[in-house]
């Protein structure tokens, strides 16, 4: 650990596929990473891309202990790697959003009294009434979604209040779900957390609170209030206030870390914890977010996030509480079928290779000669339509393309999809656009080539880590305990060497994909349902 500053912030991950921790010291660099990664380092809980899919294909959990063992396992990793955990002044983190937890009556007492002698698994591992916690990938609860927005009077209705229709993954409609299935479990259940709140839990010894950002993708909290709204809690369950605990402010202290932290591994007593929140609130903290920017996270999950200050919520997309100025509200759009998708295709065109998939990007034209392809492996949420679906230049449905017209097709058309969506928001390309791409594939120069040309912007990525969640988080558990009361967020986190300038549009291409725009969006309508 290479640091000359003594104090530390720490930001912990809890995404799709692994668990991820980033230390940066007071002058905000990166000194320190480390991560766990679900399929690899825990196979005996056998996930797949760190999830399990049900033979439904409909239902995507995974088992709470995971993230627990997990969690075990990141900080045994950091102790022999000589982290030095007296020097973390504070600590945030982020999750998977959506995705719950139902922790069983008595557990909260457990939580402050955990041994430091034994693991957290082995002390927590009869904590869950719910063995299986649902996730965002999960689309099983449709019938609770219509139950929901027929109790405050249809989906507009619901979006007015919470930010967004109802969707299956939202956790609503996914407690709903528990309590009609399973209400045994329910009516044992003391408190429900999501998965940002559940591993801020873990590392403060009790129930941790639940933040606006993370609460505004349950379709249970008013984004106006910032209250939980009781329509819908009694529209899904019984008692759920209770259960869901007190609203905080994505920033807020929430007291000191947990003794069981403190003695194990010899973080100070004094160390601080900042409200957990979603993973795409958090990232939207780590890239600084200003209001002319326009961010895209290619991860497992494809996301689009633009900073709103007067929200006029629709029933597309969803309005989050802003994680960094509470008074402003950030538009989601979510892509279910992004890094996955792209892997699955490189395997099958490319012989998993990322040269040959460039490659295949160079050999084919802007544009693709009219062909435009649409991969929704798993049930997509934007737009709500399943399959794979292949047009030539006269919009007739193909069943093949070559592997170039492939490649492209579907980078193209992941694209695409994102401008259309984000155009439908109300968003308008200007001279002073900036995309701010994340992500994992935000490596790829040749995929963000496109996205450029079709947006016709620059792209610029965030020098030194594509995990703007995880970076988000540290800044988060710094401003949590330094910033807020003198300075903004920006004045603290926002430097312009931050960014690097991947690639510029390449003007010839503007026409092109203007047309192709509007050809996409009808060929979408036609696919979705
Ligand atoms: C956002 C969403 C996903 C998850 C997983 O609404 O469902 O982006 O947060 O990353």
């Amino acid at each position: 650990m290479e640091s000359k500053s003594s104090s530390l912030f720490l930001g912990l991950d809890l995404s799709t596929q692994q668990l991820k921790v980033i230390a940066i010291d007071d002058n905000l660099s990166i000194v320190f990473e480390e991560s766990v990664i679900f399929d690899k380092d825990l196979p005996q809980f056998h996930t797949q891309d760190g999830v399990c899919r049900h033979k439904d294909m409909l239902c995507v959990t995974v088992p709470t202990l995971l993230w627990v063992t997990a969690f075990d396992l990141l900080l045994k990793r950091m102790k022999e790697k000589g982290f030095e955990f007296d020097r973390v002044v504070s600590l945030s983190g982020t999750g998977q959003q959506h995705g719950s937890v139902y922790w069983k009556s008595e557990s909260e007492k457990l939580l402050k009294n955990l041994d430091p002698e034994k693991s957290l698994s082995d002390q927590l591992k009869d904590c869950f009434v719910v063995d299986d916690s649902p996730i965002w990938m999960d689309s099983s609860t449709t019938e609770q979604c219509k139950t929901l927005e027929e109790s405050v009077g249809g989906a507009q209705a619901l979006a007015n209040i919470t930010g967004s229709k109802a969707y299956e993954r939202f956790t609503g409609n996914q407690i709903a779900k528990i309590f009609q299935h399973n209400p045994k479990a329910y009516d044992k259940c003391e408190r429900i957390s999501l998965v940002s709140s559940f591993l801020a839990s873990l590392c403060y010894g009790g129930y941790a609170p639940i933040d606006y950002s993370d609460g505004s993708g349950m379709n249970l909290m008013n984004i106006f209030t910032k209250t939980w709204e009781l329509v819908c809690l009694n529209a899904c369950a019984p008692d759920l206030k209770e259960k869901l605990g007190e609203l905080v402010s994505s920033s807020k202290h929430i007291g000191k870390i947990s003794r069981y932290l403190s003695q194990r591994y010899g973080f100070p007593k004094s160390c601080d914890i900042v409200a957990f929140t979603g993973d795409n609130p958090a990232s939207l903290a780590g890239v600084c977010l200003k209001k002319t920017d326009l961010c895209i996270s290619l991860g497992t999950s494809d996301t689009l996030m633009l900073w709103l200050d007067n929200p006029k919520p629709t029933t597309k997309g969803h309005v989050f509480v802003n994680p960094i100025d509470e008074s402003a509200y950030m538009a989601l759009l979510c892509f279910k079928n992004g890094s996955l998708v792209r892997e699955t295709i490189r395997n099958r065109c490319c012989e998993s290779s990322w040269e040959e998939f460039e490659e295949s990007l160079r050999n084919s034209p802007p544009g693709n000669n009219g062909n435009i392809g649409m991969y929704f492996h798993e049930t997509e949420i934007t737009p709500f339509a399943q399959g794979t679906y292949r047009f030539n230049n006269d919009d007739v449905a193909l069943q093949f393309f070559t592997k170039d017209e492939e490649i492209r097709a579907l980078v193209e058309g992941q694209f695409l999809a994102k401008r259309v969506h984000a155009e439908a928001l109300g968003f308008h390309i200007t001279e002073e656009t900036r995309i701010l791409a994340t992500g994992g594939a935000s490596k790829n120069k040749a995929i963000l080539q496109v996205l450029s040309d079709i947006f016709h912007a620059p792209v610029f990525i965030i020098h030194g880590t594509t995990n703007s969640a995880c970076l988000g988080s540290a800044y988060l558990a710094l401003y949590g305990v330094c910033g807020q009361s003198k300075v903004g967020f920006h004045d603290l986190f926002y430097k312009s060497d931050k960014y690097e300038m991947a690639v510029l549009p390449n003007v010839k291409t503007r026409d092109i994909y203007d047309k192709m725009v509007k050809r996409y969006k009808l060929l979408e309508e036609k696919v979705s349902n």
